[in-house]
């Protein structure tokens, strides 16, 4: 699925299936989001990026490079509406009639390659930011020779060309889809190539440990191995380890890209809604002084200590003879199934009540962290009636025990940062290849033991080899067509 800010592919010419692993064909889109702005610009890549460029503003002599070039476009074949707006029976060719071409000055830039974002030669016109204008432009570039390009196109062209590796390209798509700055660096960091480096580090040591290993194999009788056996044990070790290393931080990695969903529990009118609000700056649920004011799940974005949350408030947890609330509370249960992190709210101001210990109780096995609040009230019970159970006080109306909270909850979710100065795994398919890489060390590593350092060089290199694959599919330097297509179409257009 395209997300909001896309531009749709819906263009007005009849689109055969391209091959989006040439890099032989010159693409074009709208590279900036859908709607009106100040500016908008059109990408055009490959081989005819600076011809095309020319004949949308006229110009004969030959694009400077990496110098903007303010023009005019040329009213030829700029045509204004879509094929398939006009009337029916409508054959004029397009731009045919002057009503129906649009004018702009644009500023042009072209980036010969390799040193342009895909490593073909790109040109850039920057227009005002008007779909109109920039529809136009682009039925313009198609009419001269290019064709519309696909999701992540350019990216993937970049990649094609070495510009970048896949861990980079994922980060690309990464960075633009960050809803919070925490997410962005994670992203920028991968995109600068933190991971790539620490993993091609790896890949190395690897390949040099597997290059002596087949020399020995390849020389059997020279008697003579170019690696001894406890010395390749302790290589792999060492290899593992890198891997446990970058791993460890993974569930972190992961949080951050991905946010996570928290749920606002407890019996009724402890303040749950109040604390939902107060999180998401916003009063956006209804809080009163009656028990049973919130009847069904009320779900917001939020950023929280920097990772990307769907905060969920709940509707009081009671016994009840209300059919409506009875479906509240029955959601709110569900709800703390499929948490990732369930804040229960106690009130400090009125005794524990049976309902409140089940809750406790109940979650206990969860992630939870438990909140007290109203503590600007006169207390009726304090935190030591909960002989080692952790809690947080605040008293949301008063402002108190935020920062101590969003802690709580950052380290709950195993999200809070540490000082290792490891490069952060944000991503899924990166997280399980690198496991299948270590499980395929740990063989190699336990067979040597196993066979108390006798095993041959041969089913040594297999498990090495198999690690080693792995490794090479993170970065993209082993990979498939069908991986890149997955990969790429959920990018938008113009990407
Ligand atoms: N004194 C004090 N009152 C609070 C505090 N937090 C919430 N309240 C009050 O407690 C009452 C209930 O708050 P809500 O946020 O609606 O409680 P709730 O848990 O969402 O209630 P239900 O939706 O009915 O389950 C309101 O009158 C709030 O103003 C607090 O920290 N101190
Ligand atoms: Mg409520």
């Amino acid at each position: 699925m395209p997300d909001a800010g896309c531009w749709s592919t819906r263009v007005p010419t009849v689109r055969t299936a391209p091959d989006m692993f040439s890099v032989d064909d010159t693409i074009v889109a709208i590279a900036t989001p859908m709607g009106r702005g100040g500016l908008g610009i059109v990408r055009i890549s490959g081989p005819r990026a600076s011809s095309v460029a020319a004949i949308l503003i006229g110009r004969a002599l030959p694009l400077v490079p990496r110098h903007a070039t303010l023009a005019t476009l040329t009213s030829v074949a700029l045509a204004a509406s879509p094929t398939d707006l006009r009337p029916p029976g409508d054959r004029r060719p397009q731009g045919s009639s002057p009503s129906q071409q649009v004018r702009d000055q644009v500023v042009v830039t072209f980036f010969p390659g390799p040193q342009s974002y895909t490593g073909d030669d790109v040109a850039e016109l920057s227009a005002h930011g008007s779909p109109v204008v920039l529809q136009g432009i682009l039925r313009a570039a198609m009419t001269a020779g290019a064709r519309l390009a696909e999701p992540g196109e350019f990216t993937l062209r970049a990649f094609l060309n070495g510009k970048l590796d896949l861990i980079q390209a994922e980060a690309v798509r990464d960075l633009i889809e960050a809803v919070t700055p925490l997410q962005a660096r994670a992203a920028f960091d991968q995109l600068e190539g933190t991971l790539t480096t620490t993993i091609g580090e790896i890949e190395s040591k690897l390949f040099d440990l597997m290059a002596r290993l087949e020399a020995s194999l390849d020389f059997p009788d020279e008697g003579y191995h170019f690696v001894q056996r406890e010395a390749a044990s302790q290589e792999i070790a060492a290899l593992a380890q890198s891997l446990d290393a970058l791993s460890a931080n993974a569930s972190r990695g992961r949080l951050i890209r991905e946010g996570a969903q928290i749920a606002i529990i407890g019996t009724p009118n402890v303040g749950k809604s109040s604390l939902f609000n107060a999180l998401l700056h916003a009063n956006r649920a209804i809080v009163t002084p009656v028990p049973g004011t919130t009847r069904d799940l009320l779900t917001e974005r939020a950023d929280i200590g920097g990772l990307a949350i769907a905060l969920v408030d709940t509707a009081g947890i009671r016994e009840t003879v209300d059919v409506v609330e009875q479906e509240g509370v029955s959601r709110a249960r569900k709800a703390i199934s499929v948490a990732d992190l369930t804040l229960l709210v106690l009130d400090q101001s009125r005794p524990l009540s049976e309902q409140d210990r089940a809750l406790i109780d109940g979650t206990s096995s969860r992630r939870r962290v438990l909140v007290v609040n109203k503590v600007d009230l006169a207390p009726a019970w304090t935190p030591d009636d909960l002989p080692g159970l952790h809690t947080v006080e605040v008293s949301v109306t008063a402002g108190v025990g935020f920062g101590s909270l969003v802690d709580a909850m950052t380290t709950a979710l195993a999200a809070a940062p540490d000082d290792r100065d490891e490069p952060l795994v944000t991503n899924v398919r990166h997280i399980a290849l690198l496991e299948r890489a270590r499980t395929a060390l740990g063989r190699a590593h336990d067979a040597l033991l196993e066979s108390n350092h006798e095993i041959s060089e041969e089913f040594l290199l297999a498990d090495l080899q198999d690690a080693a694959l792995h490794l090479q599919e993170i970065t993209g330097r082993r990979t498939t067509d069908d991986l890149l297509a997955h990969i790429f179409q959920n990018f938008c257009i113009g990407k």
